[in-house]
């Protein structure tokens, strides 16, 4: 109840903050992209979107919360040479009516190619009623977003249903490469979801990386992207710009 009067507020407050956290090619380490991250600092300090981001879901604050991160992310890219941004929408937010047409309307105000924006959603968001979200990943990718399907082997995955869907990546939730070094059973489902991903024909990002000894096995494996703390923490937007340009 307070965090969401507060959070309200938040906005008007000047309290809220986007930081981005680059998506490197697992080869050469080239930035080709960043995720938007988050992240709110309230009078007796900083509250995890882990935390806030459910309440804001539960009512309609999480639009309003939705539409300031989408036109940050969208204003921060354009001092940006190429890469694109990868924003987190919940799921109320994708189910919200005519997502399409508000995503692409953004993207127009804001003078930015549908390619540089790419919309991360959780399978919470496209599994409980699949028909319809796969129509509107396809209307999507149709007018060129990319999609990438964020913390996949979490959630309510099925197999069945992910081949209908209109993807470009999956992103292996990092609790996975966290593991892989310690367990085999971790980095058994890392080598199969980046199999899985290859065979469909999609970009497989893991999440994470936090050692050299992960990076190498995520070559081996043949990841096609990395991201994490070891090339860099979330940082903000004039960090995001000195990388963008000049690279990890
Ligand atoms: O940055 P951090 O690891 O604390 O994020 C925690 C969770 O909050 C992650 O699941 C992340 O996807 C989510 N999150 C961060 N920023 C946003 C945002 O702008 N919108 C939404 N919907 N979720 C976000
Ligand atoms: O659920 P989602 O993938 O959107 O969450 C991303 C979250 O993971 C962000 O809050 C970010 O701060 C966090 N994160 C990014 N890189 C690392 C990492 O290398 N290690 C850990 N522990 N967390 C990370
Ligand atoms: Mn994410
Ligand atoms: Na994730």
């Amino acid at each position: 109840r307070r965090i969401e009067a507060n959070l309200s507020q938040a906005i008007a407050r000047d309290e809220l903050g986007m930081t981005f956290q680059p998506i490197v090619a697992n080869d050469t380490f080239e930035v080709v992209g960043f995720e938007a991250l988050l992240r709110w600092t309230e009078e007796s300090g900083p509250i995890s979107p882990g935390v806030f981001i459910p309440i804001a879901e539960e009512s309609n604050l999480i639009h309003e919360l939705g539409d300031w991160v989408l036109a940050k992310s969208l204003e921060v890219l354009k001092e940006w040479p190429g890469q694109y941004v990868s924003v987190n929408f919940s799921p109320r937010q994708f189910r919200r009516h005519n997502f399409v047409g508000y995503v692409m309307e953004q993207v127009l105000r804001a003078g930015i190619a549908p390619q540089r924006l790419q919309i991360e959603i959780t399978e919470t968001a496209i599994f409980d009623d699949a028909e319809r979200a796969a129509e509107t990943l396809y209307r999507l990718r149709q007018m060129g977003f990319r999609i990438a399907l964020d913390d996949f082997g979490t959630g309510y995955s099925s197999l069945y249903n992910i081949r209908k869907f209109a993807l470009d990546s999956l992103k292996i939730d990092r609790g996975f490469i966290e593991g892989m070094g310690r367990e085999r059973e971790s980095a058994a489902i890392v080598h199969s979801i980046i199999h899985l991903g290859r065979a469909l024909g999609l970009g497989v990002i893991a999440e994470g990386v936090e050692t050299e000894m992960q990076v190498a096995m995520l070559r081996a494996a043949g990841a096609s992207h990395l991201q994490g703390y070891l090339f860099s923490h979330p940082v903000n937007a004039d960090g995001a710009r000195a990388l963008a340009h000049a690279g990890i």
